[in-house]
């Protein structure tokens, strides 16, 4: 058979749902890219800013012909939503899918050697230096879209991207599917933060997904109310996206990561869940990445968009107790947020602020009392 042919049926043999082949060289999107860091859009993902010229020419390093071989994965499923209403993105719901990609994409690579496809294939998925969209769109897997999410006809823009960098040289495909924005604005409608600020283009340091992953220090006061129940990721622009309403359901390609099962804004604030417990909680999740101080913080802001008695215990702990500065600032903004601050609620804001050494945190203490 030929090779290239042979390449494509391992990749769907080896369960992923689309695939494609196109070269390893500067990505089609890498004026974008750099104009996008110049302009500071990246906020503070330094490593892309540290990747940036091999992000722009991934080849150069290397000396030998490559191929990048883009595989896709469904996971359309339905809301991710908590009792207390907490949301979660969807992606992060299930098994973290950088490890399922991760492994298959190298069972996948050990195989192709063994046919004689190809000798030191390398499994990326995500957070690598690659315009990853950029060159899954040109292997034909998507299209780009205002939301700058790739499109797939069957999953709209739900589903993951890895790649194999292999060292042989192979025809790529041509000819994406047929399908596009068109005139459609439902996502940068609908967006809360008003982060894509043009079609194909976000301002991550406005985007929920963004500020509840990625950011480590305070989530920027204007934002606050914006973010509503999300608690860690976003997906509005993803489900008013016309092209994945029909996408199917795929919830048992994950499943349910065990920390669901009981998880709620106000566990997530205890002060008894130590560093090491939350890691033991949230082994195998993707919601693991912002630390436990990122996601008590998260937390914190949600409690304090949708007020309750029990939230309120839960943030009078956290503004005295919490070992993070962030999370005790946080607190004190969710308590001035819509409770009532009652006279008890006010005096535990101003000792907390008398005790307080974190600048910032003070200053945002302060804010709270008005
Ligand atoms: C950094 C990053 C983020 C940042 C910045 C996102 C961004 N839009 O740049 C933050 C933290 C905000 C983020 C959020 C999310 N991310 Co993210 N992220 C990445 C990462 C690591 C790099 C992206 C990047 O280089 N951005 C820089 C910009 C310039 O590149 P780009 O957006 O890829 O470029 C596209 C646009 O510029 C567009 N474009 C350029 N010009 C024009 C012009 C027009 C007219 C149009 C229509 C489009 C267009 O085309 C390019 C290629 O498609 C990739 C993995 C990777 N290595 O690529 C995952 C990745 C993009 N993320 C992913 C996911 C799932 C998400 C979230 C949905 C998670 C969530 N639910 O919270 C959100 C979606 C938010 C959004 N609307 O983008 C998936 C996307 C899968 C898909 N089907 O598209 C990826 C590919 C990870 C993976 N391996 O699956 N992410
Ligand atoms: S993920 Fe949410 S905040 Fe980010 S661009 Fe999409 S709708 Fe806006």
């Amino acid at each position: 058979m030929d090779p290239r042919q042979q390449v494509l049926e391992m990749a769907q043999g080896a369960g992923f749902d689309l695939v494609g082949l196109t070269p390893l060289g500067p990505p089609r999107d890498g004026a974008a890219f750099e104009s996008w860091l110049d302009d500071g859009l990246h906020g503070s993902m330094d490593y892309l800013e540290r990747n940036r010229d091999r992000i722009l020419d991934p080849a150069s390093a290397g000396d030998r012909p490559r191929t990048l071989l883009m595989v896709g994965l469904g996971h359309s499923r339905l809301q991710g939503r908590l009792e207390d209403g907490a949301r979660i993105a969807r992606y992060a719901l299930g098994r973290d899918y950088h490890n399922w990609m991760g492994k298959a994409l190298r069972r996948l690579g050990k195989a192709l050697v063994q046919a004689g496809l190809a000798s030191k294939p390398l499994a990326r998925v995500d957070a690598v230096p690659l315009m990853e969209r950029s060159y899954a769109a040109d292997a034909g897997l998507g299209v780009r879209s205002k939301a700058t999410n790739l499109l797939a006809p069957r999953f709209g823009p739900w589903f993951f991207l890895g790649e194999l960098i292999l060292d042989v040289e192979l025809e790529p495909t041509l000819g994406g599917p047929n399908i596009a924005c068109g005139s459609c604005t439902a996502c940068i409608d609908a967006c809360p933060t008003g982060a894509l600020d043009s079609p194909g283009r976000l301002d991550a340091r406005l985007c929920i997904s963004y500020q509840t992953i990625e950011n480590r220090g305070p989530i920027p006061a204007e934002l606050r109310e914006h973010h509503g129940n999300w608690l860690f990721g976003c997906d509005i622009c993803s489900e008013v996206c016309p092209w994945g309403h029909k996408a199917p359901n795929l919830a048992d390609r994950f499943g349910l990561h065990r920390s669901m099962e009981g998880l709620s804004l106000v566990r997530l604030m205890d002060p008894g869940l130590t560093d090491p417990a939350f890691a033991q909680l949230l082994e195998g999740s993707a919601m693991s990445r912002p630390k436990r101080h990122g996601l008590a913080r998260n937390a914190a802001l949600v409690l304090g968009n949708h007020p309750s008695e029990e939230g309120r215990i839960a943030l009078l702990q956290s503004l005295g107790n919490d070992p993070s500065p962030i999370v005790r600032e946080m607190s004190a903004w969710a308590l001035g947020q819509g409770h009532r601050l009652d006279e008890g609620t006010r005096s535990a804001i101003e000792r907390a602020w008398r005790l307080e050494s974190n600048p910032d945190a003070r200053a945002g203490m302060e804010a709270s009392l008005g």
